[in-house]
């Protein structure tokens, strides 16, 4: 299982990511995605989906039209671990311009 990253290291991952940041009153990270359409959005989900199900490890996530808001944190860890960095950078990969 992967482990809770500790504070410090936690922020230096961060910044090596694309506009994510720390969520206020909970340890996890969230960015909010923009795209062209409903249908770009739910293409993005649709290759995230695919990503999480094959690492077992999944986002909470709100969309509305072209917008998808998402929260990484690690449930078993209680906390963000190398697992949300790793998919933070997977959806940066697929989900930015
Ligand atoms: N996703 C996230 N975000 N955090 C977890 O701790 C987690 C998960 N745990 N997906 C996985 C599934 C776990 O429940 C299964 C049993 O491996």
């Amino acid at each position: 299982m992967a482990g809770k990253l500790e504070k410090t290291e936690r922020d230096q991952k961060i910044a090596t990511l694309k506009g994510w940041k720390a969520q206020s009153g909970r340890d996890a990270i969230e960015k909010s995605f923009r795209f062209k359409s409903f249908n770009e959005a739910f293409a993005f989900m649709t290759r995230v989906a695919l990503t999480a199900e094959k690492i077992d490890h999944h986002p909470e996530w709100f969309n509305v039209y072209n917008r998808v808001d998402v929260t990484l944190t690690t449930h078993d860890a209680d906390g963000v671990s190398e697992k949300d960095i790793k998919l933070a950078a997977f959806m940066d990969k697929v989900g930015d311009p």
